[in-house]
Order: C-alpha cells, then structure tokens, then sequence
C-alpha cells in the first residue's frame, strides 16, 4: 500500500471544490435562510420537493466558469490534487453523464462539460484531479437514502443499517438504486475523464459492508491506482481515513488520514457566510497536520456564475505566498 499513497503522501496538500446548483440559492430558500452550516444541504434543510429543485437547478448557468483559472489559482495556493464534486447528495450530476439525465448537461442550458474541463486543465497543468462522488444519499431518486419528505418511503438521511435491512422493500429499492444510478455513474467517472487520482466517497456508513466492497471492487476493476477514502464504507475498507475540521484528533485514524476543512461554515457557497477562517489559522492548521504526518484538504465553494468569492480566493493565496516562501512546497 505503500507504494500507491506515494504521491498522495508527497501531496499533503488538496483544494476541496463543492460545485453545483445549491450555489444558486446559496444558502437561503423563500427568503428565509436555512438554519443549518452547509448550503450544500438545502434541499434537505428546507424540505424542498424534487421538483421545484429541478426547476431551480435548470436555471443554473455558470457561464464565467474557467477550469484553467481554477486550477492555476490552485497551484498558486501551494496545493497538489483536486478533488471535484461530481455528484452531490441532491443528486445533480457536475458532468455529463450518460446514467442519469439529471445533469449539468441535459438539465440546464450551459451546454458544457465542467468535469471535462476540470480534467483537461488539470492534465495540462500536472494537477492530480479527484472525485467526490456521494454514493449512497440521492435526494433526487425515490430509491436511494435520504429524501423522506417527497419519498416518505425512502431509507432516512440519518438511519444506519439496522434500521432498514431487515425491510425488504427498502433494502430491494436501494440496491436497485444502487446498481442503476450509483455504481454505473462511478464506473463511467472512472471510465470517461481520464486518470483520476483517488475518489472521495461519503456518508458511506450506512451501506452494508458488502455494499462497500461493491464500490472499492468497481473502482479498482478500471483504475486500480485510484486511492478510495474509508468513507466508501468505514475503515479499515479504503486507503486513507478522513476527519473534519471539528475534529482535528490523529487517533485511532491509522496511518494514512487527511483532515477536510471549510473557509467559513459551509463547504457549497453559502452568500451570508463572511464567519471566514484566517490565513493563519489555515496556515497554523497545515502545520499541525502535516506535524503528525496527514493530509489537509481545504475547500472552496464556487458561486452559481462560476466564480470563486474574492475572500475565499485571497485567503487560499496568502496561504500559497506563506508556502512560497516558508514551506516545501
Ligand atoms: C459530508 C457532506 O454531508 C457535506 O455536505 C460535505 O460534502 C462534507 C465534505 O462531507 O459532511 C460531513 C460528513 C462527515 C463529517 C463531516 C462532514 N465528519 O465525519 O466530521
């Protein structure tokens, strides 16, 4: 194993990218703003119907979206591998897919490929690209985990095993859902867009362990080097560990683990967020990771024009003149 994680270990350093519809509303539903950190969850936090989401997410334009820009403002920053989100828990595919119609491409007006782009960019700057791929929450599909208020049928956002496996319409339903929508948009992400350094699999907990395997079986069938993240299940299943920015602990998160940090409270662009992290305190955070030996992976939330916050942005790169100028990087 060693030898796989030598690039990840040599890296240290990632950019986080949470990219999809939810920068439309940016965190607010109706006027009211969602009680909840992650603009990400809207969908979730104000209950919002499949299809008013849809409607919503049709209207998504990014037309200032610029891959190279992205990627050398990356580089600047001092960090070493992406990691895109290709699919969120709502469902919406950042690329286009020939799985589902619900994507980027079919489902709104842009008429481009932004994964693509990411990759092209990427290959052309010698940036290792990643994938975020949510694979067992779809507020999108009737079958899949989470969406209980227009599925009421539907296994819950936060319900573990135990609680659906024994129900026999539940546990048929998500693995149909399982092997229509999300193992084949894993197989086509691995098959599609070129090399792809590791995929960032979530909320994998609430999957059997045979269902986990699943997933670390169809990613090593077409890229053995792809690194996979424990949360494809839980460890020990995956090549490295994750923890978040609230838990910053080295314990029991054996030898490879990677902290994931936002720059305000919200990873997906969150308008009303300004509670923004301080280049030191990012830069006090690498070397306390990097001090015990793991990975940090700071995030960026891009706004519904394509655009990166000028905040987010200028943080990102005085951290970058800081390691520049005191780190290896
Ligand atoms: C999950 C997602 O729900 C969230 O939207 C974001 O994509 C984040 C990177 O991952 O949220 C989590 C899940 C687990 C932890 C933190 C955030 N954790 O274990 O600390």
């Amino acid at each position: 194993q060693a030898r796989r994680m030598e690039w990840w270990q040599e890296a240290r350093l990632g950019l986080f990218i949470h990219w999809g519809p939810y920068a439309l509303p940016a965190g607010e539903w109706k006027g009211k703003e969602i009680q909840a950190s992650y603009s990400e969850h809207i969908m979730l936090r104000a209950k919002i119907p499949v299809a008013e989401y849809e409607e919503m997410a049709a209207a998504f334009n990014p037309s200032a979206f610029d891959a190279m820009k992205w990627v050398r403002t990356a580089k600047r920053a001092g960090l070493k591998y992406i990691i895109f989100t290709a699919k969120h828990h709502d469902g919406f595919a950042m690329y286009d897919s020939s799985v589902s119609e619900y994507s980027i491409v079919k489902h709104t007006s842009l008429g481009r490929d932004p994964l693509r782009e990411l990759m092209e960019a990427c290959r052309a700057e010698k940036m290792v690209l990643g994938i975020y791929y949510s694979h067992a929450m779809d507020w999108h599909d009737p079958d899949s985990q989470g969406n209980t208020w227009d599925y009421p049928l539907n296994i819950g956002a936060y319900d573990d095993v135990q609680t659906w496996i024994n129900d026999t319409d539940k546990r048929t339903r998500f693995e149909r859902y399982l092997h229509s929508k999300s193992i084949p948009q894993v197989r086509e992400l691995l098959t599609d867009y070129g090399k792809v350094g590791l995929m960032w699999f979530d909320c994998g907990g609430k999957l059997t362990r045979e269902q986990g395997e699943a997933f670390l079986a169809a990613v090593h069938a077409i890229q053995p080097e792809c690194l996979v993240n424990s949360r494809v299940w839980k460890a020990p299943l995956g090549d490295y560990s994750n923890t978040s920015d609230n838990q910053l602990t080295t314990r029991n998160l054996g030898k490879y683990w990677e902290n994931i940090i936002t720059l305000n409270d919200s990873w997906g662009y969150k308008r009303s967020d300004h509670h923004w992290k301080s280049p030191v305190t990012i830069i006090r955070q690498i070397i306390d990771v990097v001090s015990k030996n793991g990975n940090l992976v700071i995030n960026i939330g891009p706004t519904a024009t394509g655009e990166w916050d000028p905040v987010s942005e200028s943080i990102l790169l005085d951290v970058g003149d800081w390691l520049n100028t005191n780190g290896d990087s």
